[in-house]
């Protein structure tokens, strides 16, 4: 396999997965305006509730695990927390006229774990239940969709002080929670997500220790994992349990889009693709562990922790899988010689977010580059959607979270007549958001089953480890005063829900 061969992440070990999909045509070929998107194509926006909500010690809500962290010096970039993020909690009706201004047809959002529970267990917290019921009526009444997620990443502290994922019990919590919610809105939410990113939760929270709780054991990092996917798994079940309106039933995955470099680049594929993708998606969807993940880590774990039913807990029927893309990654098997990169796209803190991946080194790619420093390709969420696409043809998908951050700045514009509107002129977002609309056409064009596509994100929030350094909105917030303006790239994306068709870029 030569260096600029490519691979998606998503195939099965067993399976040759260098020429699973023809190599990408370019960045410079995805940049088309006038594509259609089908009827019943489901355009949106995401965002997170640690992200945006601030209200933090408010009617009842308890500690996460993220209040912790980013209340601990050093981990998060000037000390930001998201103790206010963007009021969204006492901004909500605003924020909701914002979205029908916008024209949203979905609005992806994610549910305050330590709002419901303030510990994690116990009776529901009423107030924190009635702030989501408001939500999700708000939502329903301008003819936006709520597409809830249980889980993002906001664990009750109280959970992580018993163990957090590294214990079992964790994800029975998670399914009483899951239970509580479907109670409260079961009869309103049309597509139910369990987890997001768990890749993050587990790897970075337990591994690498960039993300909370910050801690750094590979052990852990791989229990995590297990109780993640029990999690989701005991999820769906309960809230089949309790709704009664035929929901999805969905979980989203931040599947890693791998390609290798030099001779040494097909092994290290096999083990990222491994620890990063099919250690979700083969329990998910087939019912099992990889074996190769299993070889791989021995000297890490014994996976004693997955116990005999566990499998089949897991593997519940899905109706939809969330997609978030936003980049590649370039690996290959550490030579001794250079110097090893340990970057991979996410904050060093010390920990390595790779247990029993040791040797593989990941590259440096060619730009251009978001504010994040990720390279933009838009080719590879082609790549893996097709991927997916071909690997499990009967389970629809949707692009749960696309966008980019780079370095905004709001301006007075004077019009002819000398009025003085706020804008943001954001090109280079609209460009990134066209070429991926792009991508996307491209891979419904080859026969995936795309369902929709939730902008990441509506507004700018707070950036995890980064704090509001980086901002993602297609939405400005100025976190002195909390106003929002619009950017140019939201204009664009208005414009192509308006019409389904991308628009061209000026
Ligand atoms: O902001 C995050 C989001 O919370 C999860 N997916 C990636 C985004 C950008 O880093």
């Amino acid at each position: 396999m030569t260096s600029d061969q490519t691979t998606t992440s998503t195939a099965d070990a067993a399976t040759p997965t260098a020429d699973a999909v023809a190599p990408t045509v370019g960045n410079a070929d995805y940049r088309d305006s006038g594509l259609t998107f089908p009827d019943g194509f489901i355009f949106g926006s995401a965002t997170a509730s640690y992200q945006i909500e601030g209200a933090a010690n408010e009617d009842g809500r308890g500690p996460s695990i993220w209040d912790t962290f980013s209340h601990t010096p050093g981990k998060i970039w000037n000390g930001d927390t998201g103790d206010v993020a963007d009021d969204h909690y006492h901004r909500l009706e605003s924020d909701l006229d914002l979205m029908k201004e916008l024209g949203l047809e979905a609005y992806r959002f994610s549910i305050a774990w330590p709002r419901i529970q303030p510990t994690g267990t116990g009776p529901a917290n009423e107030k924190g239940v009635d702030f989501y019921v408001r939500l999700v009526d708000g939502l329903l009444e301008r003819g936006i969709r709520p597409i809830a997620t249980l889980y993002h990443w906001d664990l009750p502290q109280a959970l992580e002080d018993k163990g957090g994922w590294a214990n079992r019990d964790t994800a029975y919590a998670f399914a009483d929670y899951a239970r509580i919610m479907g109670e409260a809105l079961g009869d309103k939410i049309v597509t139910w997500t369990t987890l997001n990113e768990p890749w993050c939760s587990a790897y970075l929270g337990y591994g690498s220790g960039a993300h909370a709780p910050g801690r750094m054991d590979g052990a852990d990092a791989l229990a995590a994992v297990h109780h993640l996917n029990l999690a989701h798994g005991l999820a769906v079940s309960a809230l089949k349990e309790v709704v009664t309106n035929n929901p999805d039933f969905s979980i989203t995955l931040n599947l890693h889009v791998i390609r290798g470099e030099g001779e040494t680049g097909p092994e290290a594929i096999r083990q990222i693709d491994g620890l990063a993708n099919r250690v979700f998606l083969q329990p998910l969807l087939q019912g099992s562990y990889p074996e190769d993940v299993l070889a791989d880590t021995a000297d890490v774990t014994d996976w004693a922790f997955v116990l005999p039913g566990d499998l089949e807990l897991i593997h519940q029927p899905l109706d939809l899988l969330g997609v978030n893309y936003y980049s590649t990654t370039l690996v290959r098997i550490w030579d001794g010689i250079s110097p090893r990169a340990n970057n991979d796209g996410h904050k060093d803190m010390g920990g390595s977010p790779w247990p029993g991946a040791d040797r593989v080194e990941f590259l440096a790619q060619p730009g251009p580059y978001t504010e994040m420093g990720w390279n933009i390709e838009p080719a590879g969420l082609e790549e893996l959607l097709v991927s997916l696409h071909d690997q499990y043809p009967a389970l629809p998908l949707m692009v749960t979270e696309n966008g980019a951050a780079f370095a905004d700045t709001r301006e007075v514009d004077v019009a002819a007549d000398g009025t003085e509107t706020f804008a943001v002129h954001d090109p280079e977002r609209t460009d990134y958001l066209q070429r991926h609309f792009t991508a996307a056409h491209r891979a419904i064009a080859r026969g995936v089953d795309l369902r929709g596509y939730q902008v990441w994100s509506l507004m700018d929030n707070f950036e995890w480890g980064y704090g509001y350094s980086k901002r993602f909105g297609i939405v400005y917030v100025d976190f002195d005063t909390f106003e929002r303006t619009l950017k140019d790239s939201a204009k664009w994306y208005s414009q192509l829900i308006a019409t389904r068709s991308i628009p061209a870029v000026n």
